[in-house]
C-alpha cells in the first residue's frame, strides 16, 4: 500500500489520544460513584508509591470543559476514555446511576461538538468493589454482571458513540491483578487469574453481543497489550520455548479465545499444573469469538527471554515481576532478562521495532481484522524549565520513532486504521502513583493546571500534516 511522502499516512487514518477514568478523574466519592477495587487498593497502606490514589487525580471529573479544549486545540480526531463502571452502576449490578450517565453525557456532546468522534473502553480497571467482594474476574457472575452493564450503556449513549472496546488490557487485569498482585486487587492466586483471563474472554464476547443486540451497527474491539518477546539466543531451542511460552499466556490466552474461539493446546498443557480448566464451559470460547471492527494494540516496549537454569535467583526482570508473585503464571522455568536499554522512565525499553514486528505478525495470522494502535507513549522524568515550558525532547522522539513504525507497518500492507498516544495528561499511574508522567499535557497536581509539554504541540503539528515531519 502506498501511502504518498515518506512521512505522511492514509487518508482517513485516525489520531487520537487516550485515557481512563480512574487515572484521571478523581470525585471518587461525587456524584453517586461507588467504590472500585482501585479505590480499595490504592487506600490501603503499601500498595501504591507514596500512598497516592486517584480521589482526586486530575480532577477531570470536574474540569472536563477545560480537557475538552485541549482535545480539541491538538487536533485529535478521537479521543478514547473509559467509562467508570462504579460511576454509572455503583455496585455492578442493579440500578444506574443517573448523575454519573449525565457526566459521561456532557462529556461526548463535548466531543462531538468539536469534531472528535468519542471511543469508548466499557473496562478499564475499575471494577466495583461489589462484584470484587463478590469474586471478582475469577467468578463467572462478573461477565454476565459485565455484558449487562454493557447493554446498558448501549443504550445510553449508542446514539453518539460508534466504537465501543470492551475491554482494555485483560493481560493486567489476569495476571498483574491476581498472579503478582501489584495491581488490584492485589491478590496472589495463580490458579484464580487463569479463571479471571477466562472470564474475561467471556465478558467480551458476552458484552460485545449484548452492544450489538442494542446497536446491529455499532463497531467493537477490544484493547489488548500483546507482548513482543524474544529469545536471548535465537539459536536455543530452550529459550525459543520460553519465548512459545510467554506467548501463550500473553497473547493466544485472548486472541485463541476472541479471534480463533479455542485456547491454544499448549497453553491449557503449560498451565496443567495450575488448574484443569474446568470453569471454560461448553460452548464459552465460542462465545468470546466475535466479529471486531477493530483490534486495538497497546504497544510499549519488547521483553527478552530464556529457559531458566533452575539455580540462583531467577530474574523477573520484564518489568511485571516485581510483586509477591510473578505475573507469568506456570511459566516457572521462564527467565527474564533486561533487554538492552536506552529505557523510559518506567524502566521500559524504547524498542520501536517490536512494534512493526508485532502488526506485521499480526496481520500475517489474521490478514483480515484492522488494527488499531490504541495505546502507545512514554514516561520521562519531565523538567519544567524556568520559562515554565516543558522541553520533553526524549517523548518527542519516542512518538516519532513509533509512529515511524507503525507507518513501516502500513507500508508492509498492515491494515492499521489509527493512533492513540498514551497519554493526554499525565494521571495517576496505578502502583507507581503520580510519581511517573505520560502525559502529553503536564498536570501540576497541586494547582491541577495544565501545561501543554513541547510533545503537544509537536503531536498537533502530526496530526495537522496527517504525517511525520520531513
Ligand atoms: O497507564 C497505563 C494504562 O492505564 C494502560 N496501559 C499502559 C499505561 C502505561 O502503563
Amino acid at each position: 500500500m502506498s501511502t504518498g511522502n515518506a512521512g505522511t499516512f492514509p487518508k482517513g487514518f485516525v489520531w487520537g489520544s487516550a485515557t481512563a477514568a480512574y487515572q484521571i478523574e478523581g470525585s471518587a466519592k461525587e456524584g453517586g460513584r461507588g467504590p472500585s477495587i482501585w479505590d480499595t487498593f490504592s487506600h490501603t497502606p503499601g500498595r501504591t508509591l507514596n500512598g497516592d490514589t486517584g480521589d482526586v487525580a486530575d480532577d477531570h471529573y470536574r474540569r472536563w470543559r477545560e480537557d475538552l479544549g485541549h482535545i480539541a486545540d491538538l487536533g485529535l480526531s478521537a479521543y478514547r476514555f473509559s467509562i467508570a463502571w462504579p460511576r454509572v452502576q455503583p455496585s455492578g449490578r442493579g440500578p444506574l446511576n443517573q448523575e454519573g450517565l449525565d457526566f459521561y453525557s456532557r462529556l461526548i456532546d463535548g466531543l462531538l461538538e468539536r469534531g472528535v468522534d468519542p471511543v469508548v473502553t466499557l473496562y478499564h480497571w475499575d471494577l466495583p468493589q461489589d462484584l470484587e467482594d463478590s469474586g471478582g474476574w475469577p467468578a463467572r457472575d462478573t461477565a454476565y454482571r459485565f455484558a449487562e452493564y454493557a447493554e446498558h450503556m448501549a443504550r445510553e449513549f449508542g446514539d453518539r458513540v460508534h466504537t465501543w472496546t470492551t475491554l482494555n488490557e485483560p493481560w493486567c487485569t489476569a495476571y498483574l491483578g491476581y498472579a503478582s498482585g501489584v495491581h488490584a486487587p492485589g491478590r496472589t492466586e495463580p490458579a484464580a487469574a487463569l479463571a479471571a483471563v477466562h472470564h474475561l474472554n467471556l465478558a467480551h464476547g458476552l458484552g460485545g453481543r449484548a452492544i450489538r443486540s442494542v446497536l446491529p451497527d455499532a463497531r467493537v474491539s477490544v484493547t489488548l497489550n500483546l507482548h513482543v518477546t524474544r529469545p536471548v539466543d535465537p539459536s536455543n531451542e530452550a529459550d525459543l520455548d520460553a519465548v512459545r511460552k510467554t506467548d501463550a499466556l500473553a497473547n493466544r490466552a485472548f486472541l485463541g479465545p476472541m479471534l480463533d474461539g479455542a485456547y491454544p493446546d499448549d497453553l491449557l498443557a503449560d498451565t496443567a499444573h495450575v488448574t484443569d480448566w474446568s470453569f471454560v464451559a461448553d460452548g464459552d470460547t465460542a462465545i468470546a469469538k466475535i466479529p471486531m471492527e477493530i483490534l486495538g494494540v497497546n504497544y510499549y516496549s519488547s521483553g527478552l527471554a530464556r529457559r531458566w537454569s533452575g539455580s540462583g535467583q531467577r530474574s523477573q526482570a520484564d518489568g511485571h515481576g516485581d510483586g509477591a508473585g510473578s505475573p507469568w503464571v506456570g511459566a516457572d522455568d521462564v527467565e527474564f532478562v533486561r533487554p538492552e536499554g536506552p529505557y523510559t522512565a518506567m524502566g521500559w525499553n524504547i524498542d520501536p521495532s517490536g512494534m512493526t514486528e508485532l502488526l506485521i505478525g499480526l496481520h500475517r495470522t489474521y490478514p483480515d481484522q484492522p488494527l488499531m494502535i490504541t495505546e502507545n507513549g512514554a514516561a520521562f522524568d519531565d523538567v519544567v524549565s524556568p520559562d515554565g515550558a516543558i522541553h520533553d525532547q526524549q517523548r518527542i522522539d519516542y512518538l516519532h520513532d513509533h509512529i515511524a513504525a507503525v507507518r513501516a507497518a502500513i507500508e508492509a500492507g498492515v491494515d492499521v486504521r489509527g493512533y492513540f498516544a498514551w497519554s493526554l495528561l499525565d494521571n495517576f499511574e496505578w502502583s507507581f502513583g503520580y510519581d511517573r508522567r505520560f502525559g502529553l499535557i503536564r498536570v501540576d497536581y497541586d494547582t491541577l493546571q495544565r501545561t501543554w509539554k513541547d510533545s503537544a504541540y509537536w503531536y498537533r503539528d502530526v496530526i495537522a500534516r496527517n504525517g511525520l515531519p520531513e
